[in-house]
């Protein structure tokens, strides 16, 4: 079912600042950065390695505000790991087989995610106190869309 450990999450209070640090330090790239209100966070994505199906990163979230998802576990536990993310071929289909096993879905259908993809959480009660998310990469529509044309001319 999981593909590979697409990202891990980890909260803090300056997104800025921390994208500094892991540049720095762990001499990683910043490949996207966005805004997502639904999800209460300011996230940046930094690429380790590209594995089947999709990439690996490290996600250093800064919340919208206090009242989010981010922000409880900031106030609460402090900046750390918040979830790790676990890439899949089909987010809907595992969602099924896991909600089967009895493991609380946080969605019961998939979300927007970072880099065009598909995301859903699990209940971190339910996994060991993990906050667990699926992810289902986005098509990469650079190499892919363009081979296809032309093999069609
Ligand atoms: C809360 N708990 C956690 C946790 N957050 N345990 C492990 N890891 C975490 N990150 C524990 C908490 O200590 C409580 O345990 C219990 O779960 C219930 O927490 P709560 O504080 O009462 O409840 P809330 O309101 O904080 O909700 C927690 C959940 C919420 C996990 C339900 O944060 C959620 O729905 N998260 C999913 C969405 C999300 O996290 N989005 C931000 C990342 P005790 O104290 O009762 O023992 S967005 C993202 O990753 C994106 C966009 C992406 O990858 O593309
Ligand atoms: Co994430």
């Amino acid at each position: 079912m999981f593909m590979r450990i697409d990202h891990v999450g980890i909260a803090c209070h300056d997104l800025e600042e921390k994208i500094a640090f892991f540049e720095r330090v762990f001499e990683l790239t910043v490949v996207a950065r966005e805004v997502n209100t639904e999800q209460g966070v300011k996230e940046a994505m930094l690429h380790i390695a590209d594995g089947e199906g999709g990439g690996s990163y490290i996600q250093l979230l800064e919340p919208l505000g206090p009242d989010t998802p981010v922000g409880k576990f900031l106030a609460k536990r402090g900046e750390g790991v918040h979830h790790v993310a676990f890439g899949v071929p089909d987010v809907v289909q595992a969602l099924e087989k896991i909600g089967d096993q009895g493991v609380r879905l946080l969605d019961k259908q998939p979300r927007h995610g970072s880099l065009g993809s598909s995301i859903a959480f699990l209940h971190p009660k339910d996994v060991g106190g993990m906050l667990t998310e699926l992810v289902q990469a986005a098509e990469r529509q650079a190499g892919v869309t363009p081979n296809a044309r032309n093999a069609d001319t």
